[in-house]
């Protein structure tokens, strides 16, 4: 066997023993210990380079980036080939796909087995959180891809410092990734919960193989939140000063490619600019939240960089996004511009290189191509540090206190451009029968309305009735004068002609100042049948003469009540799919509620 020991970072034992078992299945060449250092990052990134895994860019204009193309099918995370490998199947629950682990074991070995013949093996030992926080979570995974390697140190906190502050321990979360021969048919991303354990063969793409982002830091800790009372959630957190007070928190959910990462680095609009906000960006997609000592709801963005969406992410509609990703950055499917070895992606700006290397590797021109030039789902993995309006309270161990939750999703028609819950159980509901519009950051059809609860869906670990339950617990352990207020959010709402009828990104500040000032209790609101809506003249559309008025905002506003029986039905027959014995009693009175509302 090829030794792996005598260049150990540690000696912990449950390490070293797992370690043994899955070189003995796979049989690598050789073993690397990732220390964190910029000197083995630089010639990991040299030797990715040498064999075309990856793309040197225009070093003057994007120092430290990268380009790199995935294979044409595997290109997002395979919701169909997610499972949740729990003991019991009534545990993964009706919205996950299941199998037995020790017939899912068995199966994964058996495609594994050899795959790391004349390949190297990878050994990443990272933190989930800042390294020795209170809320923070240590995995490591073993890969066979430096560009899981090199995305991994940009996303989270990885090096020998991990692995001292871990010690002997045993509480850290086994992450085994194999690309294999990317095979479609046999890709396969299991979580085993009640192992700390998650396998992924057969992709080399985002989601399916950062094995901490979505596997661990959703799936696997969304069950372990249940299990030691916090909760790991598919949402921003964002910090809005207003001159003179205290910043306030916010965390947000919104499904994949629904505007989360947008949202956390929104840039003000001119009044707002003006009076001197400033919005600062804490996390893009994951919280772990957790009751603190003075019996507020603290939240920490786990991650320790962004993959976010490029298409769309242009000056206007996102520059600190863009700023974020000038240096150190790894870009996914984007194309190559030839010209000055730089990349574009779509409305990245109106000017298509006409010398262009397509996303599947195509030379084309740009101009001309009728195909996008970059996948819809081509991402930038690019560190948190980089960005302009990263909060100072970034690293704090102990988070940031949240002020407000918000769910929110795509709809183009019935879901108001927000409301506000009537309680926490009421805020409950409503994240539980949330819906939205698929979009590509999964394979499958774009544009359908499905339901994604808490756009957990493709991310909750176990039967998503108790992840409700657990919401429902963890309410009733805060006082209500602490508990964060729940409201819904919908950026997505479009006229009789299919235009947005809200303008969003920057100005989605107007609406994020009156969900403050109603958990300030600074303004009124009018109480119907979904809950409290703001009053028209409550949002403030100073600036945005020509855009929007008062009679569109009334109509973005308006609570269709046919429109909403309609989806009390499609709550009603979602919730049937449900062991009515695990679903809480909260949500069927909400519902009843709801219907009856609506008479
Ligand atoms: P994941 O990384 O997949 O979890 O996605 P995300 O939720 O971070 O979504 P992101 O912010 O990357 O936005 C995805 C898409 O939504 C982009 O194409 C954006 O341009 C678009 N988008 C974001 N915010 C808004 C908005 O306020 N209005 C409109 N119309 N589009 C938006
Ligand atoms: C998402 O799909 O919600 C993402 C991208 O944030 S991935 O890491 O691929 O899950
Ligand atoms: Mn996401």
């Amino acid at each position: 066997m090829v030794d792996f020991k005598s260049n150990a970072l540690t000696a912990n034992k449950s390490i070293l023993d797992w370690m043994e078992d899955r070189i003995n299945l796979v049989n690598p060449d050789k073993v690397v210990w990732i220390d964190g250092s910029d000197a083995q990052r630089d010639e990991l990134r040299a030797e990715a380079c040498s064999t075309g895994e990856m793309i040197k860019l225009n070093q003057d204009k994007l120092p430290g980036c990268y380009l790199h193309r995935t294979a044409v099918n595997d290109v997002a995370r395979v919701e169909a080939r997610t499972l949740i490998c729990s003991r019991e199947k009534d545990n993964a629950g009706p919205t996950n796909n299941w199998m037995d682990p020790k017939e899912a074991y068995k199966m994964l070995d058996d495609i594994a087995r050899d795959s790391y013949k004349g390949r190297t093996m990878y050994v990443i030992p990272y933190s989930m959180g800042p390294v020795g926080s209170p809320l923070a979570k240590i995995g490591i995974e073993l890969t066979d891809s430096i560009y899981v390697v090199l995305n991994m140190i940009i996303m989270t906190r990885v090096g020998k410092n991990v692995l001292d502050t871990l010690g002997d321990s045993t509480d850290w979360i086994k992450g085994f990734h194999a690309k294999c021969d990317v095979d479609p048919e046999k890709r396969y991303i299991c979580q085993f919960p009640e192992d700390n354990t998650i396998i992924s063969v057969n992709s080399a793409y985002g989601g399916n193989v950062l094995l901490g982002k979505k596997c661990f830091a959703l799936r696997i800790a969304s069950y372990l939140g249940k299990n030691e009372g916090w909760m790991a959630e598919h949402m921003l957190i964002l910090g809005i000063e207003k001159p003179g007070e205290e910043i306030k928190y916010v965390c947000a959910a919104f499904p994949s490619a629904c505007g989360k990462t947008n949202l956390a680095m929104l840039i003000p609009p001119e009044i707002y600019k003006k009076k001197g906000y400033k919005v600062w960006c804490v996390g893009d997609d994951i919280s772990w939240i957790k009751k603190g000592a003075d019996g507020r709801l603290y939240a920490i963005n786990p991650e320790n960089g962004f993959f976010g969406v490029a298409p769309g992410t242009n000056a206007k509609s996102n520059p600190n996004a863009l700023a974020a990703t000038q240096k150190g950055t790894i870009f996914t499917n984007v194309a190559l511009n030839l010209d000055d070895n730089t990349v574009w992606w779509e409305s990245l700006d109106k000017n298509p290189p006409e010398n262009a290397v397509d996303w599947t590797g195509k030379k084309c021109n740009g101009k001309e191509s009728e195909t996008p030039l970059a996948h819809p789902n081509s991402r930038f993995t690019a560190p948190a540090v980089n960005c302009p309006c990263v909060s100072p309270e970034f690293n704090n161990p102990n988070g940031v206190p949240i002020s407000a939750i918000v769910f929110g999703g795509r709809r183009a028609k019935l879901a108001p451009l927000v409301y506000q819950s009537r309680d926490w159980n009421h805020g409950v509901f409503i994240g539980s029968s949330m819906a939205s519009e698929t979009t590509a950051a999964a394979t499958g059809a774009v544009g359908v309305v499905r339901r994604d609860p808490m756009a957990m869906i493709p991310f909750c670990g176990y039967n998503m009735a108790d992840y409700w339950q657990h919401w429902i617990d963890i309410g009733k352990t805060l006082d209500a004068d602490k508990a964060p207020k729940i409201f819904n959010v919908n950026w997505f709402r479009k006229d009789d002609e299919g235009h947005f009828m809200w303008p969003g990104f920057g100005d989605n500040l107007r609406v994020l100042e009156w969900i403050i000032a109603r958990c300030e209790n600074k303004v009124g609101a009018q109480e119907t049948a979904i809950g409290y809506l703001p009053k028209p003249e409550d949002i403030n559309i100073e600036g945005l003469e020509g855009e929007v008025t008062r009679e569109s905002l009334a109509s973005i506003l308006d609570v269709d009540k046919s429109l909403w029986a309609e989806e009390a039905k499609g709550i009603e027959e979602f919730y049937a799919k449900f062991d009515q014995n695990r679903l809480p009693q909260e949500l069927k009175d909400q519902l009843a509620t709801l219907k009856n509302n609506l008479k």
